[in-house]
């Protein structure tokens, strides 16, 4: 029988999961949505022959929805997870997971009061073949111990005006989740550069920006974040180890040659980038919910470590300073 999901948030994210739970996820079916603009909402159930249901509350409460993907907007996140919790029902939730750690905290106190993990969060390089290629060399040894992480990602353009503090939160989160999953231990430490900013920014963003990472064993890892590249959505990963490097490897795609030159193309998003790791992602979830172990990809404690580590990395921003990652415990319900 298919899991039938309810999906809160419409926008560009609900939006493509939606397509993709409809169109590429088997056992699954989209049951129901809802977003703020039911007009947005009734326009993308049409597609899938889903339900608008008027309010996430109905919705997460409504018989025929076995479980609920989240892809409202971030500060909505906590109230929304947080019910799933207390409906038991599994909840895939967008990144981050929550705005602040102190809100994340409260989920993962919840989840571990309840004793069962269903709380997933949706980072999705976790999925994506070349991450997977690359934590398997990791793992596998294939370059010695890592030494440092080199990390570039640039998005064409942000919205007028963003918060400078959202390149972190928003955007540098996948680097922060991405170092902890790849080389399974913490994040110590956080600095945050500024540098000239780029002239075609609209607003008052302070872009690009570098972050410098440094974990509990001493790797370093560096992060530009761009998010006004103009050129395209560019996401590149490379760890240097002791014998070697393995750096992640975009999705394959056609060289054209033509008049001289030889041209390859450059994503246009993310949706577009890690296709293929939202699908896999997703098809994870279901196939986890139908096997009776809902959670699957990062857990809610990787959700609250990563958001800890972004606040750590807006005070860097703000003061300057070395600013230390303190983490809670962590509850054994998290392995
Ligand atoms: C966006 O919200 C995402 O999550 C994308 O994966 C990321 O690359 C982009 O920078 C964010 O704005």
């Amino acid at each position: 029988m298919a899991v039938r999901v309810g999906v809160i948030g419409t926008g560009v994210m609900g939006a493509d999961h939606v397509r993709i739970l409809g169109s590429m996820v088997s056992r699954a079916t989209v049951s129901a949505v809802t977003d703020l603009d039911l007009g947005r909402a009734r326009e993308v159930a049409r597609r899938v022959g889903a339900r608008v249901i008027d309010t996430p509350d109905a919705l997460i409460e409504d018989a025929d929805v076995d479980a609920v993907l989240v892809a409202s907007s971030d500060r909505t996140h906590e109230g929304f997870v947080l019910a799933c919790l207390d409906a038991d029902k599994p909840v895939l939730c967008e990144k981050p997971l929550t705005p602040t750690p102190e809100a994340a905290l409260r989920i993962v106190g919840r989840e571990v009061d309840r004793g069962r993990r269903t709380v997933s969060v949706g980072f999705m390089r976790r999925y994506d073949p070349g991450f997977v290629a690359v934590k398997q060399a990791l793992t596998d040894g294939a370059i010695a111990e890592p030494l440092m992480i080199h990390c570039v990602h640039r998005n064409a353009s942000s919205r007028p005006n963003a918060p400078t503090a959202g390149l972190i939160h928003g955007s540098a989160v996948h680097e922060i989740d991405a170092t902890r999953w790849l080389l399974g231990e913490e994040i110590a430490r956080v600095t945050v550069h500024r540098g000239r900013r780029s002239s075609r920014v609209v607003g008052e963003t302070a872009d690009p920006l570098l972050c410098v990472f440094e974990t509990e064993s001493g790797v370093v890892v560096d992060v530009e974040v761009f998010v006004n590249a103009q050129y395209g959505y560019e996401v590149r990963c490379e760890v240097v180890g002791e014998t070697g490097t393995v750096m992640v490897d975009e999705p394959p795609q056609a060289v054209l040659r033509s008049a001289q030159r030889r041209t390859t193309s450059v994503a246009y998003d993310w949706r577009d980038r890690f296709a293929e790791a939202y699908r896999r992602e997703l098809q994870d979830w279901i196939d986890g919910i139908v096997a009776g172990d809902p959670q699957r990809g990062a857990s809610a404690w990787d959700g609250y470590a990563a958001t800890a580590v972004a606040a750590a990395g807006v005070e860097a921003l703000a003061t300057g300073a070395i600013v230390e990652v303190k983490l809670e415990s962590r509850p054994a319900l998290y392995g």
